[in-house]
């Protein structure tokens, strides 16, 4: 978390002719941004797209899947209340900054990012707050022990299909 931001400055500036792009949660956004201030003073014009789900979604999804929901911190208000409006906070810090909420516009929005190579760009992309990412391995648990959606795993070849939830997964293997 926080990676993403400063780790694109470095690659632009290594390789001024790349397109740069990061790509960033809004939790993760926030932990670094105001390096954006450094990208356009230095003249280092990187794309960032922010997937913005309005909470910690991975922290949230481990809640969902072994916590029955019992959500706790996880709401960041960069939906409810657009604390911060990544817009406004883009702009400040002297990006060009775009909004997209519609699915319909996302191709447009980069083509607009693409022709901007004169300041860095950020793209609020305003998504689904309950989308959940698959596959994942639970806590614990082996990688072949991957889930493909909640209690489902993938068949693999070599051995019989079960399925299992998360809270049975197998603990570590003992030393
Ligand atoms: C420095 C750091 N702090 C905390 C974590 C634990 N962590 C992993 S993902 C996550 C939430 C990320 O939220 P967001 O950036 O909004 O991405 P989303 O999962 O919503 O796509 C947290 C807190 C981490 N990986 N790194
Ligand atoms: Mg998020």
């Amino acid at each position: 978390m926080g990676y993403a931001v400063p780790a694109a400055l470095g690659a632009k500036i290594a390789a001024p002719e790349r397109e740069v792009w990061a790509i960033d949660g809004d939790g993760c956004f926030q932990m670094t941004n105001q390096e954006l201030a450094t990208a356009a003073i230095e003249g280092v014009p990187i794309k960032v797209a922010v997937i913005n789900n309005g909470n910690l979604g991975m922290v949230k999804q481990l809640q969902a899947i072994h916590y029955d929901g019992r959500y706790s911190s996880i709401d960041l208000a960069t939906h409810s209340r657009r604390i911060p409006d990544f817009v406004k906070l883009a702009d400040a810090l002297g990006c060009v900054a775009l909004r997209c909420e519609r699915e319909d516009d996302v191709e447009s929005v980069i083509a607009q990012a693409r022709a901007i190579n004169d300041r860095p760009v950020v793209i609020d992309f305003v998504v689904s707050d309950d989308a959940l990412v698959w596959p994942m391995i639970a806590a614990g648990a082996s990688n072949d022990q991957i889930m493909a959606a909640k209690n489902i795993r993938p068949l693999f070849d070599d051995e019989d299909a079960t399925e299992y939830g998360p809270m049975q997964a197998p603990a570590a293997t003992e030393e």
